[in-house]
């Protein structure tokens, strides 16, 4: 495809991302909707939301639960039953009908989470047992998230076999590939940055304790799917959900180098969470760990057209993930290409509710 505007051509070169050939690099960011069913499969409008947006490069699907532990908010979608597998399965051939490519986000929220969320009322578990000073929302509204209890040594293959049974399940439902949820705060954020990984065991301490953890997971998921279906997303300076870490260049500086050798489809980084500012000096931290990547890099966090084909021509990233763009323009990579202006985003219906803000923001062509 070209660009009306030239400016633009960098976001139209085919990206070889992994087993895929991508058409564009113009891709859907995961985004957490809250309107699935209380069983966990997707929510009736579903279909119609993803097969929207098969003109992206690629889909990431919102942030999906691999186990009923890994559940943090109301009414998101789960990968760990039988249901789930045939109710993402019509998503899936949704989105491949209509000519798009499709990943799954594996998600455990570990401690960002409420015991009314949680199989019988269970202790969210995490790297440690302080609580984070955060909300989460729950069905009776937003409330502080619980008290998690710390993860014993001889639990933690468990949770990794539990990431491993998801993404051959998200294979099985059609997916053409997984991205590891490691970003903004979850369960394996939770075990990367020290100023919540407070444990003693090999779990913790240094940066090779507490990259530990990420290298299970991600090394696990590959072995089952391929390296070549396995993304992995990731906040080395995110502050989103209480996150906080002393030396962020080292820590995820140790995740990239572990991670780099494994030939994995893609790294896709938060340089930007939408209304945090990123200081000069974590901007720079970002740019020098992203030199540490030697394979595909997704970029995300409120870009532009211009500035996403900018940071792709000047090979600063291969591909740009968008957000809040694409609820609410649902043709976003032909609307780049034709110049035309976008849809306005409506907040308030981002979490939960019905196809008002979800299904019926207008294409081009409408
Ligand atoms: C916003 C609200 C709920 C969840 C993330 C999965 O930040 C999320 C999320 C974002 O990655």
């Amino acid at each position: 495809m070209q660009a009306t505007d030239p400016d633009l051509n960098p976001l139209f070169e085919p990206l070889q991302l992994g087993a895929l050939t991508l058409p564009n690099r113009v891709l859907m960011a995961p985004l957490t909707r809250n309107r699935a069913r209380p069983d966990g499969t997707p929510g009736e409008l579903a279909e119609t939301y993803y097969r929207q947006r098969a003109g992206a490069g690629l889909i990431v699907s919102e942030a999906t639960q691999i186990s009923p532990m890994g559940k943090g908010y109301k009414d998101t979608p789960g990968i760990h039953d039988d249901a789930h597998i045939e109710g993402w399965k019509t998503i899936t051939d949704a989105v491949h009908e209509a000519g798009g490519r499709i990943a799954m986000q594996l998600w455990h929220v570990g401690r960002i989470s409420h015991t009314s969320l949680l199989p019988d009322g269970a202790q969210p578990v995490s790297s440690t047992a302080k609580r984070a000073k955060t909300q989460t929302f729950t069905e009776e509204g937003f409330q502080d998230v619980s008290e998690p209890r710390a993860l014993g040594t001889d639990e933690i293959s468990g949770i990794v076999e539990d990431y491993v049974r998801a993404a051959a399940n998200a294979i099985r439902a059609g997916f053409d590939m997984v991205e590891v949820h490691g970003a903004n705060g979850y369960l394996i954020d939770q075990f990367l940055q020290d100023g919540v990984n407070d444990r003693t065991d090999a779990y913790g301490g240094d940066a090779e304790g507490r990259t530990r953890f990420l290298v299970e997971v991600v090394k696990a998921v590959a072995e089952e799917v391929g390296a070549d279906r396995t993304g992995l997303r990731l906040s080395p300076t995110g502050h989103f959900n209480d996150m906080n870490d002393s030396d962020p260049e080292t820590t995820f500086g140790l995740a990239y180098d572990r991670l780099s050798p494994l030939g994995l489809a893609y790294l896709h980084v938060v340089e930007l969470f939408p209304g945090l500012d990123v200081p000069a000096e974590e901007q720079a931290i970002l740019a020098r760990l992203r030199e540490r990547w030697t394979g595909r890099y997704i970029a995300n966090g409120d870009f532009s057209a211009g500035q996403a084909a900018e940071w792709i021509g000047e090979g600063r990233a291969d591909a740009v993930a968008f957000g809040r763009a694409y609820i609410a323009n649902p043709d976003l990579a032909e609307r780049f290409a034709r110049g035309a202006s976008l849809n306005e985003p409506d907040q308030s219906t981002f979490y939960g509710g019905g196809a008002e803000g979800y299904t019926d923001y207008p294409s081009l062509e409408d």
